[in-house]
């Protein structure tokens, strides 16, 4: 056996940094081409006004193996594509039955969930806040609110991340700002 020695990060409460960084993974709008309801509002922004930053995910760095915790905080920057709010691509779990915490650290947001049926689910958090995201749900979170929306999340080593099916099928629902409020609405593009 291969024995680790135990180690800590820090976490930065307010700003959702770990360090060590180990390594930082950025994805930018377009890297989420496809993904937003408003194809064309996608396109407007990359051409007027550039490639922007939608969130970062710093990781712990830790081997992808079961017996593993790998967790890591994710930073949701405020803003909207057309009227829909910033969110993460969401993926299903590549073993499925594989469950992971969220805990909410700073600003405002929702959990959407998804099972292969179609049901879907969405769970406010806010500070403080312990999601919890139970076998066989796919995940996505959205920043509602004004400020970057920032989680800590851990989840067992060997879980794997399938984003193709979400690619490929969507969520059944969307959050957008309908009239001054926070509203989940059917995806037009959800198929
Ligand atoms: C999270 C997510 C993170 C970024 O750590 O990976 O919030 O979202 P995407 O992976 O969907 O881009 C998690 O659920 N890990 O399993
Ligand atoms: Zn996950």
């Amino acid at each position: 056996m291969n024995l680790m020695q135990p180690f800590k990060s820090e976490l930065g409460l307010t700003t959702g940094i770990i360090t060590p960084v180990s390594h930082v993974i950025r994805r930018s709008l377009s890297d989420m081409r496809g993904m937003y309801a408003d194809d064309a509002a996608t396109e407007r922004i990359l051409a007027q006004e550039g490639d922007r930053l939608i969130y970062e995910v710093y990781p712990v760095d830790l081997p992808e193996e079961e017996g593993h915790i790998l967790h890591s905080t994710t930073i949701i920057y405020p803003g909207r594509v057309s009227d829909e709010y910033h969110m993460t691509k969401g993926h299903f779990h590549v073993k499925r039955d594989r469950a992971e915490i969220y805990l909410g650290l700073a600003g405002h947001g929702y959990l959407l969930l998804q099972t292969d049926a179609g049901e879907v689910s969405s769970v406010p958090m806010q500070p403080g806040t312990i999601a919890y995201v139970p076998p066989y749900w796919a995940h996505r979170t959205v920043n509602t609110g004004s400020e970057p929306f920032i989680f800590f999340a851990a989840w067992p080593g060997d879980s794997g991340h399938d984003y193709g099916t979400i690619e490929k099928i969507g969520f059944a629902k969307i959050m957008v700002e309908r009239d001054g409020q926070v509203a989940l609405v059917a995806n037009p593009k959800y198929i």
